[in-house]
């Protein structure tokens, strides 16, 4: 049966508001997008996520949507949105939408409507609940710190915000929602898109009997009573067969804190749910007993463990992966697990080519392709992100210093990916004539796409032929996987398994000379080795049973 076409697509993700300025207000736009298109050609993606680029107050840089059928007027208008998905089909790109149903901006229409009175249309909308004993109507807490209730005198009720308190959770028990979003999901199928990244959709099914979170299942912040929750799989079939099922469509579900048997039952093909979605359990172990805000070094092989366990077992259960190591809300990867100094260009491929040989679909977030880092800000007046700053509040309340704090944000903040991409060695990068909505990484000089699309041995070549190598071999596309020396200190090796043909993957995730041997678990009699991809230009160009690999050596050979 023939394959979707998504399977065999790299997808990359924009974030507008830092990708390229046109206009000199310090804000990417919508033009800037375009004028980049055939950068993005030449990198060989087939798909672009648009990070939300609807209405909104920008609380939550766009998370908090109060018109989905405008265009923020910062990135430009609907006719600019036309031109660019018509220049990018133009090309053969496709461009999918990112659209947060679980919540709205409290300047939504619907939510201005709702806390007028108890008894208007719109109220059930939205989560209203009256107090508790004096206090929010459960003891959950906002993934961006506090209660998860706020109180609104006008009513006298609390609405449920899991977010930021301007970000109110929409009532998805309430039919009349779920048909609106399903019609503003088919306007913009109409105007041509060619689907969704869907924003925390598994967090829009709570338990009706909104109970205390007693914290006797960690982190006891409530949100076992609203991850995966009861309707949610009923809610992603009625979605798919209202609005998805009737295009030819790709969509992935952000899923927060979710399992592997829950993205089993969203992704096979046979329940008709969503295509593909992204888990978070590989960029959480640097999370020292599950806590973000901390400074750790990764744990190596937790990472191996939990990277091939999500292989094997979407596989035998049918499912598909999106494979990252970047997006907005995460640091950028070369400065959380390689090395953004001494050996940067070596670590950026070695990541790159550890992820984009798995089967799944790989996203490329801006600027992830010439190695931008995280920025290193010193002070907390760099900061933008809604969740870093109200972390900061918290942690000076409970009264940790400004310095370790600070120290803790330039490892964890989201605001580490959201640093404008870097063009060119010009002012500002070149992202804007203006000044920018945040700074620009100090190291724009020497890592910038001018001077990777100049160089050879960049990383964004590395990238390109990562992605073209997706396009050649399907053993990438559908063959087994399997760990190698699992326990190795420093080495990440895995095999794939075709008919009659194998991929071994090695990566050193560390900045020393290393070797290992071939295990038995890989016979090797009677294959002929290739060497596919490497991230030395002189690496072995066939495989011997005692290999040594250099600082982040990365080698890819085709047996057969
Ligand atoms: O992110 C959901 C989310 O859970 C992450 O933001 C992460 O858990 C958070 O940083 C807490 O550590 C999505 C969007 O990607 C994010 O940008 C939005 O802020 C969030 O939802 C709310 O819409």
């Amino acid at each position: 049966m023939k394959q979707p076409w998504w399977k065999k697509s790299v997808v990359y993700q924009i974030y507008p508001k830092s990708f390229n300025d046109t206009t000199g207000n310090g804000v990417g736009d919508l033009q800037g997008i375009i004028e980049k298109l055939d950068y993005l050609k030449a990198l060989g993606v087939d798909v672009i996520w648009l990070t939300p680029i609807y209405k909104s107050p920008q609380k939550d840089n766009g998370y908090d949507i109060s018109d989905y059928f405008a265009i923020h007027e910062e990135y430009g208008t609907m006719e600019d949105f036309d031109r660019l998905l018509e220049e990018a089909h133009t090309r053969g790109i496709k461009i999918i939408m990112d659209i947060v149903v679980n919540h709205t901006s409290t300047e939504n229409e619907w939510f201005v409507q709702s806390r007028q009175s108890k008894d208007n249309p719109y109220r059930d909308f939205y989560i209203w609940k009256d107090g508790k004993d004096g206090r929010e109507p459960t003891n959950w807490e906002s993934k961006f710190g506090g209660p998860a209730w706020k109180f609104d005198e006008k009513t006298g009720q609390y609405y449920l915000h899991l977010f930021d308190v301007t970000q109110a959770d929409l009532n998805w028990e309430n039919e009349e929602v779920r048909k609106k979003v399903y019609d503003m999901m088919t306007f913009w199928f109409e105007k041509g898109v060619d689907g969704f990244r869907l924003d925390v959709i598994n967090l829009i099914s709570k338990d009706q009997r909104f109970p205390d979170d007693d914290g006797s299942v960690p982190p006891g912040d409530g949100r076992k009573f609203y991850t995966d929750g009861p309707r949610v799989h009923e809610f992603m079939q009625e979605m798919n067969r209202e609005v998805f099922s009737k295009y030819d469509s790709m969509t992935v579900g952000e899923m927060s804190s979710t399992t592997i048997d829950h993205c089993i039952k969203y992704t096979n093909p046979e329940r008709h749910e969503l295509s593909m979605t992204f888990n978070f359990h590989h960029l959480k172990v640097d999370y020292p007993n599950g806590e973000k805000w901390s400074v750790a070094d990764f744990d190596f092989q937790a990472l191996k463990q939990i990277l091939s366990k999500w292989q094997v077992e979407m596989n035998k259960g049918g499912g598909w992966n999106a494979l990252f190591w970047c997006n907005h809300d995460q640091p950028r990867i070369v400065s959380r697990y390689g090395d953004d100094d001494k050996y940067l260009t070596e670590s950026a491929k070695m990541l790159a080519t550890t992820i984009h040989m798995m089967q799944g679909t790989p996203y490329i977030y801006q600027g992830e392709e010439i190695g931008m880092t995280n920025p290193k800000f010193e002070s907390i007046s760099e900061y933008r992100d809604v969740e870093s700053l109200n972390i900061f509040k918290i942690k000076r309340e409970q009264g940790m210093s400004e310095q370790e704090i600070l120290e803790i944000l330039k490892s964890k903040s989201r605001d580490n990916s959201r640093t404008p991409v870097q063009w060119d060695a010009s002012e500002h990068a070149g992202f804007t004539k203006g000044t920018p909505w945040i700074n620009v990484a100090s190291n724009y000089k020497t890592i910038n796409a001018e001077n990777a699309i100049d160089d050879k041995n960049s990383v964004f070549y590395h990238y390109q032929k990562l992605i073209k190598l997706r396009k050649e071999y399907d053993i990438i596309t559908d063959g087994d996987y399997q760990l190698l020396i699992e326990d190795h200190p420093d080495i990440f090796a895995y095999v794939r398994n075709g008919k009659d043909e194998k991929l071994l993957v090695v990566n050193n995730f560390y900045g020393k000379d290393t070797s290992f041997e071939i295990p038995s678990a890989l016979p090797l009699e009677g294959y002929t080795s290739d060497l596919l991809i490497s991230n030395y230009g002189d690496s072995l160009t066939d495989i011997t049973k005692g290999m040594k690999l250099r600082p982040y050596e990365s080698v890819v050979y085709h047996l057969k």
